[in-house]
């Protein structure tokens, strides 16, 4: 017997304005070419795809007190934020196709006031080789990409804590990080000063990922809406390197697939964020095609009827 998975609608992101490598903006259509509405709808599932939304070009400027690209990062987000909760209002399940994973402020923002709304309890897998837990304070770099998670969580620029309505959006307890291999100095201050619940690699190393996600899945019940936010450079980059900002000793294949099985058993998933895939650095749209596998995954895909 196969679960009947609610009606998904796929969203474009196709924006890089966060990021530090230029490419980011072409994953959405690299994902459908990859064949994922194909792949969804070999699943059973009613799809519908509202194309890609339109933001401000990314202008490819330096860091202004340590934000690069605020204005149009604000921008991108809105319209994610929009249409995500247009998504979830019409009763569907949002997935959105990045773009950069500075845009998970607005689609996560969008899912918390969902709950909030329905009374729903919120759980956040976030599936990275960082923790995206930077500060303007704390970043090498100005990237947005590398602070959504400090945003969804109080921390950050005004503009982008009260994205999607009072700030924080989420609590930090909310969050379960896995795969993380790439912490900056003073974020690793942050990430313990806040208490944010980071699985890394070498605790997946003495623990087994089977055993990791048991731990990440404590404490759902059946009131529990699961957002998982899938950074592709979660994956080792000799399976995935089409990323801007690989980093070696990743989840290999099949740990990643025991993910993505795993969360598909909760039963809970009800949004999804597929981020950061970069074509202009892949090998023939491969890592595109890993993560349209994956995403099968996360729906239900296994190699026997398990139940
Ligand atoms: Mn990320």
């Amino acid at each position: 017997m196969s679960r009947i998975y609610p009606p998904v609608s796929l969203i474009g992101a196709p924006t890089d304005i966060g990021a530090g490598k230029r490419g980011a903006g072409l994953g959405p259509d690299a994902l459908r070419i990859a064949g994922l509405p194909e792949a969804l709808r070999a699943r059973g599932i009613d799809l519908e795809d509202i194309g890609n939304l339109a933001g401000p070009a990314n202008p490819w400027q330096k860091p202004v007190d340590g934000f690069r690209h605020l204005a149009e990062v604000v921008a991108w987000n809105r319209e994610v934020y929009e249409a995500s909760t247009d998504v979830l209002e019409r009763g569907r399940m949002p997935i959105l196709l990045g773009g950069d994973h500075c845009l998970a402020i607005g689609s996560i923002g969008a899912v918390a006031r969902h709950c909030q709304r329905i009374g729903k309890k919120l759980r956040i897998l976030w599936l990275d080789a960082h923790a995206d837990f930077n500060t303007h304070e704390e970043t090498p770099s100005g990237n947005i990409h590398g602070m959504p998670v400090a945003c969804l969580c109080g921390i950050g620029p005004r503009e982008l804590t009260e994205l999607s309505g009072p700030s924080p959006a989420i609590r930090v307890d909310a969050v379960r990080q896995i795969g993380i291999r790439s912490v900056d100095a003073g974020e690793k201050r942050l990430v313990k000063q806040h208490g944010l619940e980071v699985y890394d690699m070498r605790y997946i190393d003495e623990l087994g990922m089977k055993n990791v996600m048991l731990q990440a899945f404590e404490g759902l019940d059946a009131d529990t809406h699961l957002h998982v936010s899938f950074d592709v450079d979660f994956l080792d980059p000799s399976i995935a390197p089409g990323v801007g900002t690989t980093v070696p000793g990743g989840p290999n294949y099949r740990e990643a697939q025991l993910v993505m099985e795993m969360i598909a058993d909760t039963g809970l998933m009800g949004s999804l964020d597929i981020m950061e895939l970069n074509p202009l650095l892949d090998k023939r749209n491969r890592t595109g095609k890993v993560a349209v596998d994956l995403v099968e995954s996360l729906f239900g895909k296994s190699t026997l009827m398990r139940d």
